[in-house]
């Protein structure tokens, strides 16, 4: 069998569709390459001296984890030279990075989430990187927190890589999901799933169930019907997994369908969930859209939403079709 790398499926896109310029495959080149360099470090463990706090704590004031901190890095140091970027914002920083001057400036936004599910490092559990690609609006030289305040409808590509047992890299330019395993012997990421689909309907579900007792009514109602089973009003039985990291969740979506679930609740009124907008939810919900499934708030599609903050947190409720469209039912009842 022809295996097809990374690379050579970028460049065919390139020379036999108009979906991606030079450019824009230079962008996903290097940010794959951030994230090889993230699988060894991740894969490298206690050895090195990888696990464990930081000492420091992110915007949001969430306690940093070594491995948060070097993984940032990684991805600013790959991208700030290759000309491609205009600027990258990360969940990991208060406000945009800009390029350094020495390099020259491209068209794009890239935002990334850049060690997703960071609470399972230390227990040798999936994490992973999510990134999203935007335009840099015209005339910007210096963006700012508002040059990345666009709507997930105008991401030109997303992706996300999975560090478990194997690293996978999988991605959306807007014409369906591929999904690439990385060959660790020669290094490069190979096409292994062309067409990635969530089947529609599914018999199993992912949320994090301690939180019950927060959750709003319809997302009680959704849950309380499932736990039901065969006796209730679904007439048949659900599986629940939860990995409690969002990459390794989705990815099960992707691969034999489920509905994720973190949804807003009254914990802490202050925020309308937990995921963040631009670094989570709308790559995320870009990739499912385009796998076939589906993706909301609980009101509204989540790629639909005018984002106010660069940090900014949203419900997400995103899988399989036909059960996203049932609880998001449940909201408008
Ligand atoms: P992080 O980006 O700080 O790792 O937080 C996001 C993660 C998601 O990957 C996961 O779905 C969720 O937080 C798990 O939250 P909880 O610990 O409340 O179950
Ligand atoms: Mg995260």
């Amino acid at each position: 069998m022809r295996r097809i790398t990374l690379m050579q499926y970028l460049i065919e896109l390139e020379r036999q569709k108009d979906w991606i310029n030079a450019d824009l495959r230079l962008l996903i080149e290097v940010v794959s390459r951030a994230c090889k360099a993230i699988s060894i470090a991740i894969g490298k463990g206690e050895l090195a001296g990888m696990l464990g706090g930081a000492g420091s704590q992110n915007i949001q004031g969430e306690a940093q984890k070594k491995l948060d901190v070097i993984s940032n890095e990684i991805l600013l140091e790959a991208n700030e030279w290759g000309g491609h970027l205009a600027a990258m914002a990360s969940e990991e920083m208060d406000h945009p990075h800009q390029i350094p001057h020495r390099f020259p400036r491209g068209e794009y936004l890239l935002l990334f989430d850049p060690l997703d599910g960071s609470s399972n490092i230390d227990v040798n559990i999936s994490v992973g990187t999510i990134f999203s690609v935007l335009r840099c609006p015209e005339g910007v030289t210096e963006p700012d927190d508002n040059a990345f305040l666009q709507p997930g409808t105008a991401q030109v590509c997303a992706g996300y890589a999975v560090y478990g047992p194997s690293t996978l890299l999988v991605l959306t330019l807007g014409h369906g999901v591929a999904c690439f395993t990385l060959d660790r012997e020669t290094g490069s990421f190979v096409l292994t799933q062309g067409e990635m689909r969530i089947p529609e309907d599914t018999g199993e579900f992912a949320i994090n169930a301690s939180n019950m007792r927060f959750w709003e009514p319809p997302v009680k109602r959704y849950i309380d019907e499932l736990l039901a089973g065969k006796s209730g009003p679904r007439g048949r039985d659900f599986n629940m997994r939860w990995v409690a990291s969002m990459v390794a969740d989705v990815h099960r979506i992707l691969t034999r369908g489920g509905i994720f679930m973190y949804p807003r609740d009254t914990k802490d009124p202050s925020k309308a969930g937990k995921l963040r907008l631009m670094y989570e939810a709308n790559p995320m919900a870009f990739i499912v859209e385009q796998a076939g499934g589906a993706a909301t708030n609980g009101r509204e599609r989540i790629l639909g939403i005018r984002p106010t903050g660069l940090h900014q947190r949203v419900a997400v409720i995103l899988g399989s079709k036909n059960e996203v469209g049932r609880v998001t039912g449940y909201h408008a009842a």
